[in-house]
């Protein structure tokens, strides 16, 4: 009898295990539903992509003979979950199993185990091989370890894939680390080169539609749209990006411009995450650029250590630490998500364009979303769960396994400590170090106090202060415990008082919308 195999939105990719050995009696199940992109109220431009990207997935499995039941989301039948719609299909046609790859997501893995009694046949869970990393092995990684460093696991994924490596099996360049020299400031004269953008064709311009009259109440604008919705135009997004951009991510890899939404990065996270595009295929043509003499080995080794070292550490912290991870709320922060969130409506230049950004492109650069949006939650004290929604709604890349240990670990501490040393906390004086955006906001960066100061300069202080019990053992932490204990009592209750004022001033966002 033939076998179901059910293919999720992120697991776009003719390698995907739940294709092996799929052959023309077996079908392929393949929907878009309204749970999926409902859940959390996704970016109006993220289920554009995603629906887009399935159905020319759809039609290039087709084209090589596989028989695919595709389930459109406007569907008669279509009953809007994966369990609806893998019942359904089992009760219209005779097969002998069900296979699937291993979701990106705790919920999802969650409703397949269910289905192991639900349902009357076999489901087989398979392993997603596109990773560098199983689970298995990142789990071995972790075994005994009291922390649970990036950097390490990283030097043992270069070490096992060879990448960067001289022919003794040493760094290239002695190190196996040049993170010190990627954070320039971007010069005023720079060129920053142009980027791609797809012609919408008849499948995605039918999707568009689709989008705008189902989800036109959602976050951010859905047209003009010109994402990569193909694994070629993935593939011509990571070549433009090696051509163009690569020997210059590495030093202004943490820069920051006013209305420069891309500046050098690769833009090739919501293809890789959805499986347009093998993290090996992005780190194979990195190295190459490097072996060719094309690109610097402090941009090369950035680029690849973002891939093979952060990507992959987020995926196995996640599984190796859900479902409690999600719960841990180590800063006990409660407050609402600030309203600007939602509608850019603040006079914080920083904040104002990195929101801005992401309206317009469900995409931010990553020091945007960890040293503007990411701080600033953190400073604020924004509850957990609201600033990880917000993160899973706003961002075309969002899946819960890369966007939770980002936000709830990196960003806000909220994991105390699993993940980050220490919190990324900032002041303006970072903000202005790395960016254009101080010289023109209505706040003054170099004013400490005050209505005219800029916000992050006493929330950073206020942050320390309301912190300091759950903090001052981290000797990461000590040096600026010492400095706050230098403070006179009159420029403490100062602080207190301006953050009290500007968070008291804050208008909470209603649910959006
Ligand atoms: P580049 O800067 O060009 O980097 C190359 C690739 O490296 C990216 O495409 C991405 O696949 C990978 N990468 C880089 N940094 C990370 C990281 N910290 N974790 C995992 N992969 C990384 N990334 C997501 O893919 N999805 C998310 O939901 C997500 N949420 C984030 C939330 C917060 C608060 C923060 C601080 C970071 C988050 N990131 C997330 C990581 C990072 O910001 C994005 O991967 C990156 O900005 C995507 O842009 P790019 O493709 O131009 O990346
Ligand atoms: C993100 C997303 C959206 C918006 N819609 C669908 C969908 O309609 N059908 C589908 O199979 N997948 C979708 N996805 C991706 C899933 O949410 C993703 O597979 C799970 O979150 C597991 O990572």
């Amino acid at each position: 009898m033939p076998t179901l195999r059910l293919v999720l939105g992120d697991q776009l990719h003719r390698s995907i295990s739940s294709l092996d050995g799929a052959d023309s009696g077996d079908t392929i199940l393949m929907c878009e539903l309204w749970d999926e992109a409902t859940y959390v109220r996704h970016h109006q431009k993220k289920i554009a992509f995603v629906f887009s990207a399935m159905r020319h997935f759809a039609a290039s499995l087709r084209d090589e003979g596989l028989t695919v039941d595709y389930v459109p989301l406007d569907a008669p039948l279509n009953t809007g979950s994966f369990t609806g719609e893998v019942a359904r299909a089992l009760a219209e046609g005779a097969f002998d199993s069900v296979i699937v790859t291993e979701p990106g997501e705790w919920r999802v893995m969650e409703m397949i185990n269910g289905w192991r009694d639900e349902l009357e046949v076999p489901v087989h869970v398979r392993p997603d091989t596109r990773f560098f990393c199983s689970l298995e092995r990142f789990e071995r990684w972790a075994d005994g370890r009291k922390q649970l460093r990036m950097e390490y696991f990283y030097r043992e994924m270069r070490r096992e894939t060879g990448y960067l490596l001289t022919s003794d099996g040493e760094p290239e360049g002695g190190a196996w680390n040049f993170d010190a020299e990627n954070r320039k400031a971007l010069p005023d004269m720079v060129a920053l080169p142009e980027r791609l953008s797809f012609e919408p064709d008849e499948i995605t311009r039918e999707v568009l539609a689709l989008v705008a009259a189902r989800f036109g109440n959602h976050f951010g604008t859905l047209e003009p749209f010109g994402m990569p919705v193909t694994e070629d135009q993935a593939r011509a997004v990571l070549d433009h990006f090696v051509t163009h951009c690569l020997a210059s991510f590495g030093d202004y890899q943490d820069a920051m411009a006013e209305g420069e939404a891309f500046l050098f990065h690769s833009t090739v996270s919501a293809a890789l995450n959805a499986g347009l595009l093998l993290p090996a295929t992005a780190c194979d043509a990195a190295e190459a650029a490097y072996r060719a003499g094309d690109a610097p080995l402090n941009a090369v080794e950035g680029f690849i250590r973002q891939i093979l070292g952060w990507r992959e550490y987020v995926r196995g912290l996640y599984w190796l630490k859900m479902p409690d991870y999600k719960a841990l709320n180590a800063l006990e922060a409660d407050r609402p998500l600030p309203d600007f969130y939602w509608t850019a409506d603040t006079e914080m230049a920083c904040l104002h364009d990195a929101i801005t950004t992401t309206c317009e492109h469900a995409y931010a650069h990553h020091i945007q979303r960890l040293m503007i949006t990411g701080n600033f939650a953190l400073l604020a004290g924004v509850a957990p769960d609201a600033i990880n929604e917000w993160y899973m709604v706003v961002y075309a890349d969002a899946y819960e396994w890369v966007e939770l240990p980002n936000t709830h670990g990196m960003a806000i501490y909220a994991d105390g400590g699993i993940m980050a040393s220490k919190p990324y906390a900032a002041s303006g004086a970072y903000i202005d170090r790395m960016s254009n955006h101080c010289a023109g906001c209505r706040y003054q960066v170099k004013k400490k106090a005050g209505p005219h100061a800029c916000p992050f300069n006493y929330l950073y202080w206020d942050f320390l202060i309301r912190n300091r019990e759950r903090l001052k053992g981290n000797p990461r932490v000590g040096m600026i415990y010492r400095t706050l204990d230098k403070m006179k009592p009159e420029r403490i209750a100062e602080i207190e008082d301006d953050a009290r004022a500007f968070l008291e001033g804050l208008k909470p966002a209603a649910n959006w919308p």
